[in-house]
């Protein structure tokens, strides 16, 4: 997998490809509501496991039965297929 910043081009492409996230300064951003905690930990154990698989980690946050991720590639500073192969891993499993 490349670590070149995706181009103007692929951002916009972006939108498309993955309409429930954002792109949000070198972010590429998503929120879930869950009805519990517990389901909301659950899907967050099936990310970590699904991110160490992938060698590429989200910085998160969970507030009771919400979850967060904020996706970017920390060695390029900047958004990456990395960042983007996972977040369409993600939305296959939630
Ligand atoms: N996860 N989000 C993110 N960004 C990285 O640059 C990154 C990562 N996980 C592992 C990783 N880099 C490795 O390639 C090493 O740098 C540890």
């Amino acid at each position: 997998m490349t670590l070149s910043l995706l181009n103007s081009q692929e951002l916009e492409d972006l939108k498309d490809e993955l309409p429930n996230w954002k792109v949000k300064g070198i972010h590429l951003y998503r929120e879930w509501q869950f009805t519990n905690f517990v389901e909301a930990f659950g899907f967050m154990t099936k990310i970590a496991m699904l991110a160490e698989k992938m060698d590429h980690h989200p910085e998160w946050s969970n507030v009771y039965s919400s979850v967060t991720v904020a996706l970017t590639t920390h060695e390029a500073q900047g958004l990456t297929d990395r960042d983007r192969q996972l977040a369409k891993a993600i939305n296959l499993i939630s």
